[in-house]
């Protein structure tokens, strides 16, 4: 017989276990879109203890939709070779530009992120930062309900070796680092200068210059990296989404090693 006890204690004594074992990681990433857990899994597939903190319900952020909710994607030949790593299809609709169906681009993403080991946590908002020392070192969080129904409830905080900023268009990290912390960010000037009109083909180009530290202790990527380096955006083309999202764990990757080695 059925224990409906038994079902409650085991999941309040699992999430548990999963809440606190995310509190103190090596990489806390704010946004499960696409570049946010292709990071993930890249940085889970090199061993690091990663976290995504997802405000939905659902990953995947702006994929689902495709164009205009035609839900499919185009990718470019790099873009398609990341896709291939996580099993998805694609076809060469014309020469350089593969479809995929966004459906199962965005399950097979967070399937494979979830299954390298990256933890996500999904229904919780990031509202703030860590700071120490001029360092962004942690995410500060909510569970979205709190927010969506405007209680007024504290917090709780996670520490982080290193944060990512992947909540695209919003860059809602970015910009609270900006006004509440006083740190300079790593643009022309100093500030975050803001996403520019639709230019897919110079938007591809720059989200990877752009993927990279934008202040001590927080990595930018996907959409939100073309926002904070004033670069334009590109329409329902992905392959800079998921090839920023990998861009981002490599660096950190090389971060975390060289670390290791000091130490
Ligand atoms: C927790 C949060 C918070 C928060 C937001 O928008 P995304 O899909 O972002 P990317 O960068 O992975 O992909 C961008 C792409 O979807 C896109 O919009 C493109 C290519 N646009 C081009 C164009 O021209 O329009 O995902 C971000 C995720 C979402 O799931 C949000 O719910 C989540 O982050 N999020 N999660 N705390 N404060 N803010």
């Amino acid at each position: 017989m059925l224990d409906e006890v038994v079902i409650s204690r085991s999941i309040v004594e699992s999430y548990k276990e999963k809440f606190v074992r995310v509190l103190d990681v090596d990489v806390a990433i704010a946004g499960g879109g696409p570049a946010g857990l292709v990071c993930a899994y890249f940085l889970a597939k090199a061993g690091k203890n990663v976290a995504v903190f997802e405000r939905k319900l659902s990953l995947g952020g702006g994929m689902w939709g495709g164009g205009m909710l035609f839900n499919e994607i185009v990718v470019q030949q790099a873009g398609q070779e990341i896709l291939e790593e996580f099993g998805i299809s694609c076809t060469e609709s014309e020469k350089g530009y593969f479809l995929a169906d966004a459906v199962e681009g965005i399950c097979a993403l967070g399937y494979r992120a979830v299954h390298e080991g990256a933890t996500v946590m999904n229904a919780i908002s990031v509202e703030d930062v860590m700071v120490r020392n001029q360092t962004v070192c942690g995410l500060v969080v909510n569970w979205s309900a709190v927010e969506v129904a405007g209680l007024h409830v504290d917090p709780l905080t996670i520490r982080a070796k290193y944060v990512v900023e992947a909540t695209g268009h919003p860059c809602e990290v970015v910009k609270v680092v900006e006004r509440k912390s006083g740190i300079t960010l790593a643009t022309e000037s100093g500030k975050m200068l803001g996403e520019r009109s639709m230019w897919a083909d110079a938007a591809e180009n720059k989200v990877l210059d752009n993927t990279k530290e934008v202040c001590p202790g927080l990595y930018v990527c996907g959409m939100a990296a073309n926002a904070v380096f004033g670069a334009p955006r590109m329409g329902p083309i992905f392959g800079g989404m998921v090839l920023s999202g990998k861009h981002a764990a490599e660096q950190i990757i090389t971060r975390l090693s060289q670390e290791k080695n000091k130490s």
